[in-house]
């Protein structure tokens, strides 16, 4: 099981477990075709891959997410979509490397901003920290600095709102960056989609003396959101084709395909691995050149990105004890339990970002799965310092997991440690005695180099355990990072599905808090009723305002005012979903969706007991658009 062992479960080998028959086969590619739902981005596609993932045992949920993630590192096949191995993006990211390693031989008056909204924002967040530990380990000022949509609360929750105002996005870059002379400016979007992002790319581009920017995204530049945004004359589209025209020199664009998300438009997910990757490439490389004196070549980054792609098959080389840790953790989700992820180190991070996803992906309470990091906020080491105060959801140290969970721990909830060999083990076991005598559902991943036996007496308190052993290098931790993200991704997605969050591969049950998730819960009620556009739209209107007929001031009102309210009512997706099925009433689907409270079984059985429907719904969709 070592990636270094002739005999190990390698890429090639995944894939073909994931593929095991011709159709899954074609299933891999089928997203490319030019005619596979045209009127989506390949971020808000529906992956071919995973379309009975809600069915699947918890051995073919983490077999089909193996396969997802598979496809980011696909090399490009002569289609229309550029991928992480392309020569254009290697190309792309070597010269935002070198202008990196500038920075770094210079840094006065210098800065490198990661910008994004939720999980590319966390991302932003978790690479700018991990970078300005290495230059304060040698020494150096630190260079790289964070912009998250909606603050440092949205760290550990959903500000999605925020996500919508490019002003903001300008506003908060153009403070951060006062007095600057040089500044890198890498903006994250997945879908290329995120208004508070293009606003930031837009003011760069106005002020080319002192700002360069850099988008990295997961669509073709074709793909991009033309969709006005508020308050503001272009569109994301038109911000990247500006960015086109000045490409190469002062502004880059890096933007892979990586193929649709496992569950459709979950960027959480593949999204955030490859913004990690890309990122973390880059970002690595320019400092192996600034402070060894070498040059970056193309060489250096795909080593790395090799490298990434083993962390991966690695992984998943363990795909049977991610398959136990994902069911133990549905259980858990299905009866009431609480997930907790104790974790030391930078695993803490991913950790908490991972937790704090499931709250907007799948509508769960923060304490469905939770994040504890070991030394709290001073090991998060964020901009706004101790969130504390903020509320309950904000306590993340393993005191405050002791002190508000450890006393009503039982054998429903699941306890997870993440740790590794760096971490300090003593203290991992003393928590493993303490969580010991409230549960015996306690689990470890631990990440440990060759030859060391640290984690075999915490392995004996727990009930499964997953250990993974590296080759030593120095950029060891940021693959313990990606294979921890690999790893509770899976358990945290495959553990919804198991307590009947998704229907087919879509979350139908998604909060519509910003413009983005609005259009996406209109394409999902089209492609489930197989209705127009149009009629979804009224019936989600219809929804989000509790009431059975449109007015004039409801058609009239704009998306940010639909999504203020949307925000405060809770499962306006599939309540308009059963009203476009059965054709009834809101308060006829209320009580509908009342007696079925798991939202897949509802939608199953609206659609049998649909006289309107002859076909399967996705059958209709293309005919329909
Ligand atoms: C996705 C996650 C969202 C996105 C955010 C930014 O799984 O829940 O919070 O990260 O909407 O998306 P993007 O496309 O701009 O990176």
């Amino acid at each position: 099981k070592h990636w270094n062992n002739p005999s190990s479960f390698d890429l090639q080998h995944s894939l073909t477990m994931a593929k095991r028959d011709f159709s899954e086969i074609s299933d891999t590619c089928k997203w490319e075709l030019p005619d596979y739902e045209p009127w989506s981005p390949v971020s808000e596609k529906s992956n071919p891959l995973t379309r009975d993932i809600d069915k699947a045992s918890p051995n073919h949920i983490v077999r089909l997410l193996a396969a997802c993630d598979a496809q980011m590192f696909q090399k490009e096949t002569g289609t229309t979509y550029q991928t992480l191995f392309s020569d254009s993006v290697l190309q792309t990211m070597l010269e935002v490397a070198r202008t990196v390693e500038q920075i770094l031989r210079d840094p006065e008056d210098s800065l490198v901003v990661l910008s994004g909204c939720g999980t590319s924002g966390r991302l932003a967040f978790l690479t700018a920290s991990c970078f300005n530990r290495a230059l304060r380990d040698r020494q150096q000022n630190t260079v790289y600095s964070y912009i998250i949509a909606g603050g440092d609360r949205a760290l550990l929750t959903s500000q999605e709102a925020s996500e919508d105002d490019p002003k903001l996005g300008m506003l908060t870059l153009e403070k951060l960056c006062e007095g600057k002379r040089h500044v890198l400016f890498i903006g994250i979007s997945c879908g290329l989609s995120a208004p508070f992002v293009a606003g930031q790319l837009d003011f760069c581009l106005k002020h080319p003396d002192i700002y360069t920017p850099v988008l990295v995204g997961f669509n073709p530049v074709t793909q991009a959101r033309e969709e006005t945004m508020p308050g503001y004359s272009l569109t994301f589209r038109e911000v990247v084709q500006r960015m086109e025209e000045q490409r190469g020199q002062r502004a880059f664009i890096i933007n892979p395909a990586v193929g649709p998300e496992a569950i459709s438009g979950s960027s959480r997910m593949k999204g955030g691995s490859a913004t990690k990757i890309i990122l973390e490439t880059v970002l690595a490389a320019a400092h192996t050149a600034a402070f060894t004196n070498t040059h970056i070549t193309r060489s250096v980054l795909l080593d790395m990105m090799r490298g990434y792609e083993r962390v991966y098959s690695v992984t998943y080389s363990h795909s049977d004890q991610i398959a136990t840790l994902l069911q133990t953790a549905g259980l858990s989700l299905q009866c009431g339990g609480r997930v907790c992820y104790l974790s030391w180190g930078s695993l803490g991070l991913v950790g908490l970002i991972d937790a704090s996803e499931c709250i907007p992906t799948f509508g769960a309470d923060y304490e469905d799965i939770r994040g504890f990091i070991s030394g709290g906020y001073q090991d998060v080491d964020n901009i706004e310092g101790d969130l504390t105060s903020l509320g309950s959801q904000f306590c993340i140290a393993h005191e405050d997991f002791v002190s508000l969970v450890l006393p009503t721990l039982s054998d429903r909830d699941t306890v997870l440690l993440l740790y590794t060999c760096h971490d300090d083990v003593g203290d991992v076991e003393k928590m493993a005695h303490r969580v010991r005598e409230k549960t015996s559902n306690l689990h470890s991943l631990y990440h440990g180099l060759q030859g060391d036996t640290t984690a075999d007496i915490i392995g004996l308190l727990c009930s499964s355990v997953l250990n993974i052993t590296w080759p030593s290098s120095s950029t060891v931790h940021m693959q313990w990072e990606l294979s921890s993200k690999l790893v509770l991704n899976a358990v945290s997605t495959g553990s919804h599905i198991l307590k009947g969050k998704i229907y087919r591969n879509h979350m139908v049950d998604l909060q519509v808090t910003n413009s983005k998730l609005y259009h996406r819960a209109i394409h999902i009620l089209q492609l489930l009723s197989g209705v127009s556009l149009t009629q979804c739209e009224k019936a989600l209107l219809k929804s989000i305002y509790n009431v059975e007929q449109l007015t004039e001031d409801i058609t009239t009102a704009g998306v940010t005012t639909h999504t203020l309210i949307a925000s405060r009512r809770n499962r306006v997706v599939p309540l308009a979903l059963v009203c476009l099925l059965i054709g009834c009433s809101l308060s006829e689907a209320e009580s509908r969706l009342e007696s079925h409270p798991v939202v897949r079984d509802a939608v199953e059985a609206c659609l049998t007991s649909s006289q309107h429907l002859t076909s399967s719904p996705g059958d209709q969709t293309s005919t329909n658009h």
